[in-house]
């Protein structure tokens, strides 16, 4: 169990890598917070997958754009289950659009919920394991595209650099307190957020085509991941990003 009766919180769980981490976590012993944009009910069959695994499991519906949803999930997070021990910043969009006609909304939406939106969840979980003084560890969900260039993700890959560049920093602020900083950076994973874009087959398998391991990803495969980065396994580990993509950004040719 690595991660035995700790309390791991995430954004964005109830669907995707968010989902597969909160599902994971509670496989491995912990009891699950969970935040995100839909309703409860839409949320429900997660919930009680994680308690299925003995867990308890809260939710609070909200927006990580508005810093006050962080506020409100630490006082939910503490209130129902006694503290943080593990936070995961992992909401985040990516409405794919080409860079000369991107209207404004599109960009500052993009910004607010996957940099501004991390930055006020990081900063949160930050202030309550500081005022635990147990220490604890974020993990946010940053990309390949950190790394990497996308033509119709130029209001995108700018936030997840920016999230990767976040963990870096929080590594050296919250070391004194203990706290570990870490992001994993997915490559290309079957999810909702690029449902539409990887269903035009020919673009899909291009994608297949750069990977060494012959695959896309899937949520799962992000799981082992963070819950690892979260458990005291990783204890020597701050400040370092993980690659998480079957080798596309290593294959060149
Ligand atoms: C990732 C990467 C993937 C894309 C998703 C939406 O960072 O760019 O290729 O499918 O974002």
């Amino acid at each position: 169990m690595l991660l035995n009766n700790r309390v791991f919180a995430i954004t964005g769980g109830a669907s995707g890598i968010g989902r597969a981490a909160a599902l994971e976590a509670a496989r491995q012993g912990a009891d699950v917070a969970i935040t995100d944009i839909v309703t409860r009910e839409a949320a429900e069959p997660v919930l009680e997958a994680i308690k299925a695994c003995g867990r308890r499991a809260v939710y609070l519906q909200g927006d990580v754009s508005a810093p006050e949803t962080a506020t409100r999930f630490i006082g939910v997070i503490t209130e129902k289950l006694g503290g943080l021990d593990v936070f995961v910043s992992n909401a985040g969009i990516c409405p794919f659009h080409a860079f000369l006609d991107l209207p404004p909304e599109t960009l500052t939406k993009t910004v607010g919920v996957n940099l501004l939106g991390a930055y006020f969840m990081v900063q949160a979980a930050a202030n309550q394991m500081v005022r635990q003084g147990r220490g604890g560890a974020i993990i946010a969900v940053s990309s390949i595209s950190a790394l990497v260039g996308g033509a119709y993700q130029t209001h995108y890959t700018p936030t997840k650099a920016g999230v990767h560049s976040l963990m870096q920093s929080s590594a050296v602020a919250l070391g004194q307190y203990g706290i570990r900083c870490n992001s994993v950076l997915p490559g290309t994973i079957r999810t909702a957020i690029n449902e539409d874009d990887l269903s035009n087959e020919g673009k899909a398998q291009a994608m297949v085509g750069r990977i060494p391991l012959g695959r896309l990803g899937v949520p799962e495969d992000l799981a082992g991941p963070i819950v690892f980065l979260g458990s005291p396994m990783a204890g020597y580990i701050t400040g370092a990003s993980l690659l998480v993509d079957g080798g596309c950004f290593v294959n060149l040719q």
